[in-house]
């Protein structure tokens, strides 16, 4: 049976604020501060729990090697030597953040009948452009049964961010799907991250059907206003679209696409006048989790805690499931420490649809296995880590150390 399979990201040892990512409001101020990687850890493990608990099923991926020494020495340096936003660059967990790590178009949509996944470049910024050698080899393994077919990376310089760029429209998961593709343009203040010649050669790659297949130009506004992917603005769920009305950079085109591909489609846009660009990055009202609920056959918003503490934002929610929009249940959780680099709750997980049968089983999650987890996470993870502390071998060493202790407790040494 093909049901919806998220896999988040756990945040690895080496969580850091280093103000890395340009364009992401939150990475840049609080670039510096003090990190709490066990309390990071733990925060994405009870979000794991807690959507476990709604009946949802539940993956991860582990955390790559980091500190990064072979990509130092490609740069003929070393964590020594290295200067120190090369250090920064080389330690950073950014792959916790899942939804960047590939873009997925399940068999249902696919020419061949199989689930195909492609690896994101992640060009654009430097810490995260060696993350993709790491997340192959993991979705060469977590994916290797024939159901699945797995794509390396779309060449430089054709920038691709992976599912945060990617929308799919269904009547239910298993059936065909409307994938929707938003890229943006370069040229302003922050980058645009996301090309649509990557895009178009996933496509390609994944054997989509050109009907069923839309690209929708991101717009300057939500860019430069600090949305530096598009799930920062917008989340699809099934026959939902919920949007912000700053969303795409020619809405009434985009709403017309989207309608002419999926006439079923119910777009939910919050206009700008009830919630502002800024509120909604900093709240990620739309970096929510949108699923649908085993239980009731409803849909559920799963947020940070971030959009109950913005007024403009819980007044919307609030009165959208009071006015029985399709939204009818709000569940915040608390990933402040993700957050605080810009990622919220759909950052930190990738949406495969498929059999869970197919998977291999050392990737899927139950409530023992997050226990596992978390104790790994309460012995072997650091308490906090300040800029400085980058340089620091005996810090480097007891890093390696907990991710080495989490990957022999899943049995994945062979990450190593
Ligand atoms: O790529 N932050 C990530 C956040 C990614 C969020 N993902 C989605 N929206 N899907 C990024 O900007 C900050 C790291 C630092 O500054 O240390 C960072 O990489």
């Amino acid at each position: 049976m093909l049901t919806e399979i998220n896999f988040d990201g756990i945040i690895g040892p080496t969580h850091n604020y280093a103000g890395l990512s340009r364009g992401n409001m939150a990475s840049a101020s609080n670039a510096g501060d003090v990190s709490q990687p066990r309390a990071a850890a733990l925060q994405g493990i009870d979000k794991m729990r807690h959507n476990l608990a709604l009946g949802l099923p539940q993956g991860f991926f582990a955390p790559l090697d980091r500190p990064d020494a072979a990509w130092l020495a490609a740069l003929a340096t070393d964590l020594d030597s290295a200067e120190a936003h090369l250090r920064a660059q080389a330690w950073s967990a950014s792959s916790m953040w899942a939804a960047n790590a590939a873009t997925v178009s399940p068999a249902p949509d696919s020419g061949d009948g199989k689930c195909h996944l492609t690896v994101a470049n992640l060009v654009t910024m430097p810490h995260r452009s060696h993350e993709w050698q790491g997340t192959l080899a993991q979705l060469r393994l977590a994916f290797a049964h024939p159901a699945f077919a797995v794509h390396g990376p779309v060449p430089a310089p054709f920038g691709d961010e992976g599912a945060a760029n990617h929308m799919r429209l269904c009547a239910g998961h298993g059936q065909p799907g409307v994938e929707i593709f938003v890229y943006g343009v370069g040229g302003g203040r922050f980058p645009a991250r996301q090309h649509l010649d990557a895009s178009k050669a996933i496509a390609r790659h994944h054997r989509l059907d050109p009907e069923r297949t839309l690209f929708i130009r991101q717009s300057d506004t939500a860019i430069q206003g600090g949305a530096f992917h598009n799930d920062v603005v917008a989340v699809a769920n099934e026959r939902v679209l919920f949007t912000h009305e700053t969303a795409f950079e020619d809405r009434a085109a985009a709403h017309a696409q989207i309608r002419a591909a999926f006439p079923e489609v119910e777009i939910v846009e919050v206009p700008a006048s009830a919630v502002s660009l800024p509120d909604a990055i900093k709240s990620y009202l739309f970096n929510a989790q949108l699923v649908s609920l085993p239980d009731d056959g409803g849909m559920g918003l799963i947020l940070p805690t971030e959009a109950r503490e913005t007024p403009s934002v819980w007044t919307w929610l609030e009165a959208h499931v009071a006015g029985n929009g399709p939204i009818r249940r709000l569940f915040p959780v608390d990933v402040r420490q993700s957050m605080a680099n810009g990622g919220g709750p759909a950052c930190l997980r990738l949406r495969v649809v498929a059999d869970p049968a197919t998977v291999d089983p050392r990737f899927m999650a139950d409530e023992a296995t997050l226990d596992r987890i978390a104790a790994v996470v309460a012995a072997h993870w650091p308490e906090a880590i300040a800029p400085g502390d980058l340089a620091s071998p005996a810090l480097t060493a007891d890093v390696r150390r907990a991710r080495a202790q989490l990957l022999a407790a899943l049995d994945l040494t062979e990450l190593g």
